[in-house]
């Protein structure tokens, strides 16, 4: 079985990971969608919470399977014989630490990285800054799934729509 793992924080989700996710599942058997626990870094939702948004999000997918991990993805990677990583490049800012980091894995374990062109219709979205818009009121029903923006809602107390 051909298995590639899309790691990240997805502290929420938004469309722009899902646009990766869904084109990873034309490309491979299974996807792990794999969410980083960084005891050093809160964030917003709880793991579990991030954890259970993907499985609602994905669950059409049919080939996907969501999962955590702690320190190193290598080591992940190396646990659950997965290959690949698969990462989403929105801009050229984003290549020159993804090029370090797909460097480093390769060297540690010989993990391959797969990097896929954002839809440039996501390509200025990230999870910071729709939590940013949703603090304040703003509508980011266009950025990320309408379980998402649910969640948000109730986190910020406020409509955003
Ligand atoms: N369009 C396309 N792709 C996107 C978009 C978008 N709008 N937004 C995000 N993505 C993709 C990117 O590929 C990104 O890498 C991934 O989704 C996850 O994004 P985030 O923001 O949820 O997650 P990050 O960037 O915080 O995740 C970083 C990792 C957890 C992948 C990284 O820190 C890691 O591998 N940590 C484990 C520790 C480790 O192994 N360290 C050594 C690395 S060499």
């Amino acid at each position: 079985m051909r298995r590639a793992v899309c790691p990240g924080s997805f502290d929420p989700v938004t469309n722009g990971h899902l646009d990766i996710i869904g084109r990873a599942c034309r490309l491979y058997d299974q996807v792990v969608v794999a969410v980083l626990i960084n005891q050093n870094k809160q964030g917003l939702f709880p793991v579990e919470e991030r954890i259970e948004l993907l499985r609602e999000v994905t669950s059409s997918y049919g080939n996907v399977v969501i999962d955590s991990f702690r320190g190193l993805l290598v080591d992940y990677c190396r646990t659950n014989d997965i290959p690949v990583v698969i990462k989403g490049l929105r801009a050229v800012s984003d290549f020159d630490y993804e090029l370090q980091m797909a460097q480093m894995n390769h060297g540690l374990a010989g993990v391959e990285t797969l990097f896929m062109p954002t839809n440039p219709l996501h390509s200025f979205l990230s999870s910071s800054l729709v939590k940013d818009v949703a603090r304040w009121g703003g509508d980011v029903s266009e950025h990320v799934p309408d379980a998402v923006r649910k969640r948000l809602v109730e986190q910020f107390g406020r409509s955003g729509s």
